[in-house]
């Protein structure tokens, strides 16, 4: 089975170098109003996170309504929350391995949601299963600490039924966990240290997310859109120096694979994954993404041409396992 034909190929990002060479364990509660524990852990971190309806500009012309996690550090560290401008996707959570956090999550959609921490490890009654859900006006609390190792982690909602229309609504962000394995390697960060988050979505002539449950093609497939934003963005540009980067790739979309390749034929560098850092690099033609995975290129455009661009490309491809896709259809 092949992936609807017209974004094969199609550049999704464009990097041009400019001149900068130039744990809780409490009982299982089940899904209450209001989940208040006594405070059994003292946090590090304390996070207020809303799920709130919005609108963004993401296209030239009318805003598109869509629906976000606002976010704000309370306590701890403030860069423990990273907002990316102009963007749908929730605010980047960043966490250091040990640290022990707490997150207040309030649903101000009109309907049920409940947020889970895709990969962390943490307690089953603080991983956002679909029981837990609240409803709109309530409150979850959630209390764990940071185990895993460092990496590219993310969240979203998780309501039985309702998970894939608010993702595609804008619902998720990424959960970048640090610790001091990944301090020793000394890999590019601060400002070389670059999400990306990939998506896919169809607007209506009004500028207005179209989405379509169980696909558009196929209802074994499901709904795949007709571009392809990156950090909620279309037609991204990232502009870069003569310097190595790391690059940190979700595939955010409800059911689109891609297999990326750099469009001037150089091997992709894999140093990361879904488990985290790869214990040494890996170079590849091109790597495969489904949906919710991540993988951390690192590249190096040091000696490229001032002005220079290097696209970021999804390449042709057919074969598609359909075990693979939909994971965020339920
Ligand atoms: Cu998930």
């Amino acid at each position: 089975m092949q992936q609807s034909g017209k974004l094969n190929r199609r550049d999704f990002l464009r990097l041009s170098t400019i001149g900068a060479a130039a744990l809780v364990a409490g009982p299982a509660l089940s899904s209450c109003d209001f989940v208040r524990r006594a405070l059994s852990i003292s946090p590090d971190v304390e996070i207020a996170l809303q799920a709130v309806p919005g609108e963004v500009n993401i296209l030239p012309g009318k805003a598109t309504r869509v629906w976000q996690y606002q976010g704000k550090v309370i306590r701890g560290d403030p860069g423990s929350l990273q907002i990316i401008p102009g963007s749908y996707l929730g605010p980047i959570i960043k966490l250091r391995k040990g640290q022990r956090v707490r997150i207040v999550f309030t649903n101000n959609l009109p309907e049920n949601s409940i947020v889970h921490w895709h990969g962390m490890w943490v307690p089953d009654d603080m991983d956002g299963h679909p029981r837990f859900v609240i409803g709109p006006g309530k409150t979850y609390e959630y209390e764990f600490q940071v185990i895993n190792r460092a990496g590219t982690y993310w969240y979203h909602p998780h309501p039985h039924m309702l998970t894939g229309h608010q993702v595609y609504n804008g619902m998720a962000g990424l959960f970048l966990v640090t610790d001091d394995q990944e301090s020793a390697v000394g890999l590019p960060a601060g400002d070389f240290d670059i999400p990306l988050v990939i998506q896919d979505r169809s607007f209506d002539g009004d500028n207005q997310l179209v989405y379509i449950p169980g696909g558009t093609n196929d209802q074994t497939m499901g709904f795949l859109g007709d571009r392809i934003m990156v950090n909620g963005h279309p037609d991204y540009t990232l502009q870069v120096a003569t310097r190595p980067y790391r690059l940190r790739i979700l595939n955010g979309s409800n059911s689109r694979i891609y297999k990326l390749g750099w469009q001037d034929g150089t091997p992709v560098t894999v140093v990361g994954s879904d488990g985290g850092l790869l214990e040494k690099p890996v170079s590849k033609p091109y790597v495969t993404l489904a949906p919710a995975e991540r993988v951390e290129l690192w590249v190096d455009f040091s000696g490229r041409d001032i002005g220079s661009e290097l696209l970021l490309q999804s390449l042709t491809f057919s074969g598609v396992a359909c075990a693979a896709v939909s994971s965020l259809g339920g």
